[in-house]
């Protein structure tokens, strides 16, 4: 709702309207018809000599309703670009005090507004295009107009906010305010409204000309790279890039259709997805209860994990003591982490001043003793159960009593390291993702006895360090890696019945994935897998198909870029997979060992081998409860799998392409190469019942 206040002050009244719609003050269809019905009244109000928009608690605006996109309620009226017009056309002196965020059509309706005051903590952003559309309410042809095309691309094809201080040296405010910011807005309004130089209205002046009229194509190209396979961006250029040749209502018409085309489009509905999919898995399964304060962590282990994770919680300004077994390891693993900071000063990601001031916060050790006082530890350490069993002995030892212990594991039983102690409610896994101090990802792994109050604990922590956490149950590999087995099974199979690792990858670095699965092995490093498929040997079913491609490359000592070689070979100094002939004839010699007629195959049956693998276990991972929602498995294949956003994750993608498409297709896998096709029960129970993933 709209709450209007009459301002009375020595040169006039303002009328003060203030966005009320908890917890965001989004802009949704009723929030719209008060704020028109309210405009139109300050508009009509002879005792007004001017207007203030602001927003309740803590932030102006985020935008439009996204709940409403697709929906009939998108378009009534009023719509956003209507009472844009109204703020812009008004006779008087429009102002926004923006207090706090202003983001997507929070920040058009701003735009609309003849001026815009901020408070110093105020942030800028027109993020639709993370949700797969534009700014669809004339944000593409006024903010071009008032801070240059440059600049209005940087914006609006990142979708990145910007603070207070670039806002007013771009020129998108015109002041930040150094007191009452409603106040310094009414004043800011009488003194336009006592002014003879009219209006300024942003939509009726000329666009300036790009310096550099290749402005564009490097945009095209930047976003090519940095949002691959996404329309939206390339819409947004074009939208931009037409202020240059149309007026404004051409603009808005132009804007109008292309954000039609967006948000009709599955990608958006995707994206969409995505956003809403990553807060619903950092809600908590009981959120009554309270986490704990974490000060102070302890993490074991200084290599690659260890390193990374101690880094991102020095990142938050969290302070760590770093344990290795002895100081050479830790030498090494210190060098590492301050290379990895350097890296980002000279990148310019950081200053010199913070990187000293996060490596000052991680203090090196070799003493279990130095772990008696933190909060929490993170266990890193080398990926065996016996070398982890006895680390968390030594923690349960010499740890105060309430100190929460966590394994970095990526497929161990948690259960089994919680028996090793004697606070088996406190433990749990936190499942970092390689490279831990910037993939965003973090499964949380519940043990059987693990407490609701520590889970609350590691989710707040999460969010502290900028990380999404998934609360996962105990399985072999969880969720991620679990899932992730049978789609490189079928990648190993499909290399045997005819593809080549170039074409496997190629074919689903078409479909979005960042990277193909045996590139994503070699630079894993082939010998986890291998280790793991040697430990689960003993259990294998002899029936079962086997490809032993991998096992033999490994048997060659090729494990991937750290030998310069895995499935494909690397120059010295360079991680770009070069095809390799000996591995073709490797690749033919086991097709040949296991009676395989090789054949040609398309990129069609490589997308679908492997989507459809995920999607069968993952249906299995939601009968089993590893994962609470069809959704978590998209957050964690997006955030933690390079699996494309455009696509929403693989069980929103199997929604999209229908499920009894899906299962059709998986039952004929399953006549063709046998039982490890058997299809989830739960994914035939939602085909046969016409429902989807999304409906559970
Ligand atoms: N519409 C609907 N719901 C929204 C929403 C939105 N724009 N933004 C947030 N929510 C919900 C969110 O799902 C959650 O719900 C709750 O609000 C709190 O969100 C025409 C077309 C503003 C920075 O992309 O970035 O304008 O889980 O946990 O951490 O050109 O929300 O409680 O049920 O994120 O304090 C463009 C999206 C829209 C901004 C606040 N705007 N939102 O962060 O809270 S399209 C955006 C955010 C548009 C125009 C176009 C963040 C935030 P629930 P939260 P937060």
């Amino acid at each position: 709702m709209i709450s209007k206040q009459i301002k009375i002050l020595p040169t006039g009244q303002v009328a003060i309207l203030t966005i009320q719609n908890p917890p965001v003050n989004s802009l949704g269809s009723a929030l719209r018809v008060a704020l028109g019905k309210a405009l139109n009244e300050a508009i009509a109000d002879p005792g007004v000599l001017a207007i203030v928009l602001t927003g309740a608690g803590k932030l102006f605006s985020g935008g439009a309703d996204i709940r409403e996109f697709n929906t009939p309620l998108t378009s009534q009226k009023p719509l956003l670009r209507d009472l844009i017009s109204t703020l812009e056309n008004s006779p008087k002196p429009t102002v926004a005090a923006i207090n706090g965020i202003a983001l997507g059509g929070g920040l058009e309706l701003a735009l609309g507004c003849h001026y815009r005051v901020a408070d110093a903590q105020a942030s800028f952003g027109l993020p639709e295009v993370k949700l797969g559309v534009l700014p669809g309410a004339g944000g593409t042809q006024r903010l071009p107009r008032l801070i240059g095309v440059e600049a209005a691309l940087d914006i609006i094809t990142s979708g990145d906010s910007i603070n207070a201080d670039d806002g007013l040296r771009y020129g998108l405010i015109d002041q930040i305010s150094v007191g009452d910011l409603v106040q310094e807005a009414c004043q800011l309004g009488l003194l336009a409204a006592d002014s003879t130089e009219g209006m300024r209205r942003l939509s009726r002046g000329p666009v300036a000309a790009p310096k550099d009229p290749g402005v564009f194509e490097v945009a095209r190209q930047q976003a090519g790279r940095r949002y691959r396979g996404c329309m939206a961006p390339l819409e947004c250029i074009a939208c931009i890039e037409k202020t240059l040749t149309s007026d404004l209502d051409e603009g808005l018409e132009f804007e109008r259709e292309r954000f039609q085309l967006l948000v009709n489009d599955d990608q958006s509905k995707a994206q969409r997805h995505v956003f809403f999919a990553e807060r619903a898995a950092m809600k908590l399964p009981d959120a009554d209860v309270q986490p704990r304060p974490i000060k102070h962590v302890g993490v074991v282990g200084a290599g690659t994990m260890g390193g990374g994770i101690a880094m991102s919680l020095a990142n938050a300004g969290i302070p760590v003591v770093l344990l290795e077994r002895d100081q050479a390891a830790l030498d090494r693993g210190w060098k590492v982490m301050k290379d990895n900071y350097a890296a980002s000063v000279k990148r310019k990601k950081l200053d010199q001043f913070a990187m000293e001031q996060r490596l000052a916060l991680i203090k090196r050790t070799v003493e279990y003793q130095d772990l008696a006082n933190v909060d929490l530890v993170i266990e890193a350490a080398f990926e065996d159960m016996d070398v982890k069993k006895e680390i968390f002995s030594n923690l349960d030892i010499v740890c105060k009593p309430e100190v929460i212990l966590a394994s970095n594991t990526s497929r161990l039983d948690i259960n089994v390291l919680a028996a090793a102690t004697s606070r088996r409610s406190h433990v749990i896994g936190t499942h970092f993702f390689s490279p831990a101090n910037v993939m965003r990802l973090l499964e949380v792994v519940q043990g059987a006895e693990t407490s609701p109050e520590v889970i609350a604990t590691l989710f707040n922590l999460a969010r502290v360090i900028g990380k999404i956490p998934v609360l996962v149950g105990v399985c072999d590999g969880f969720v991620g890696n679990r899932m992730v087995s049978p789609y490189t099974r079928e990648a190993h199979f499909l290399l045997e019945e005819g593809a080549s690792p170039a074409q496997v990858d190629g074919a689903l670095r078409r479909f979005g994935m960042a990277m193909g699965p045996l590139q994503m092995g070699d630079m894993a490093g082939l010998d986890i897998s291998w280790a793991a498929r040697k430990r689960m040997a003993p259990t294998r079913p002899a029936h079962i198909r086997y490809s032993s491609v991998a096992d033999r490359i490994c048997e060659m000592g090729r494990l991937g870029q750290k030998t310069k070689n895995g499935f494909y070979r690397y120059e010295e100094g360079s991680r770009n997979p070069i095809p390799d002939p000996m591995i073709d004839e490797l690749i033919k010699e086991c097709a040949l060992a296991a009676g395989i007629q090789r054949r040609e195959i398309s990129d069609a049956e490589i997308i679908q081998r492997t989507m459809y693998a995920l999607v069968n276990e993952g249906a299995r991972i939601l009968e089993e409860g590893i994962a609470q929602r069809s959704s978590d498995i998209d957050v964690i294949y997006v955030a933690g799998y390079g699996f494309p956003i455009f696509r929403g994750g693989p069980m929103f993608y199997a929604d999209t392409v229908g499920l009894p498409e899906v299962l059709a297709t998986i039952e004929r896998f399953h006549a063709e190469h046998g039982e490890l096709w058997t299809p989830a029960p739960l994914l035939k129970e939602l085909a046969s019942s016409g429902r989807k993933f999304s409906d559970l």
